[in-house]
């Protein structure tokens, strides 16, 4: 089994960011080997943080889908080709962030929002309940761009249509509407580190994936167990073509440990 994982509103309680209420399941995954990869859209200056706090070993995935970053101590032989990054092999799959930066003030004049760029770290721990230090990180972006969205569903379908001229996808997080290219996915990140997993194992592997939020549709949508946490704050997303779908009873890492555990017993680990 691998678990891929997002991270806000799923491991991560929406309001506080804490994961004590998943500390127990997380230990019994190291425990029995099951890597648990982390899916997010946050950055991998928030990822080096949090790595340290969950004590995190295993490869994870930063900003929806832009890249994913193999532990150069993890014994996956990636053959595509990789970039060196600190201690880790990247595969990434996001345009630089500069560009998205450009487009999105190109449409200030026509829409309602705030750009992350536009913000302080102050600004920023206000607007999302982070400590100081953890927007500082979050603010470290490298290839996707948050906005602040203040105009109507319409204009948000509107700003789709125009952001899709330019090769650049608008998907919804929990707080924020995210510009990213067209090539970043969580599921497609997904898919290219499983496939790392298969050519390891010399097996095909079995996959669960966790997530809250419409950017883990496509991510939840191709695990052999897909499972949508309960948010407090937002109705389950529907997950196409799924009739197997496990919702969980409670909200983000009570509802984690919950589907987990369920299926850990399913799977005769336990
Ligand atoms: C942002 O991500 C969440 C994910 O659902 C959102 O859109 O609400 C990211 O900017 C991330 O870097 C940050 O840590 C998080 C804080 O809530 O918000
Ligand atoms: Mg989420
Ligand atoms: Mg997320």
């Amino acid at each position: 089994l691998i678990v891929f994982t997002d991270l806000d509103g799923t491991l991560l309680d929406h309001f506080d960011y804490s994961f004590q209420a998943a500390s127990t399941a997380l230990t019994t995954l190291k425990t029995l080997g099951i890597p648990c990869v982390i899916n997010t859209s946050k950055t991998y200056s928030e990822l080096l943080s949090l790595r340290q706090d969950l004590r995190h070993r295993d490869p994870f995935i930063t900003e929806n889908g832009a890249a994913v970053y193999l532990p150069k101590t993890c014994s996956l032989q990636a053959t595509d080709e990789l970039q060196s990054h600190g201690d880790y092999w990247v595969k990434a799959f996001g345009p630089s962030r500069v560009n998205l930066i450009e487009l999105a003030l190109s449409f200030k004049d026509t829409y309602d929002f705030t750009c992350y760029s536009e913000l302080t770290p102050e600004q920023l721990a206000e607007y999302t309940g982070l400590d100081l230090a953890s927007a500082s990180l979050s603010l470290q972006r490298e290839f996707t761009e948050p906005l602040i969205w203040n105009d109507s569903q319409n204009a948000l379908e509107s700003l789709k249509t125009e952001m899709a001229k330019h090769g650049v996808k608008v998907q919804k997080g929990g707080r924020f509407v995210h510009l990213m290219g067209e090539a970043c996915d969580k599921a497609v990140a997904m898919e290219w580190l499983n496939q790392q997993y298969q050519d390891k194992y010399q097996e095909q592997t079995k996959t669960i994936a966790l997530g809250d939020g419409e950017n883990d549709v496509g991510m939840i949508g191709q695990a052999n167990i897909p499972v949508v946490v309960r948010s407090p704050v937002h109705i389950p997303p529907e997950i196409p073509n799924r009739s197997d779908v496990w919702i969980t009873e409670s909200y983000g890492p009570t509802g984690w440990s919950e589907a987990i555990n369920k299926a850990l017993a399913t799977e005769g680990y336990v």
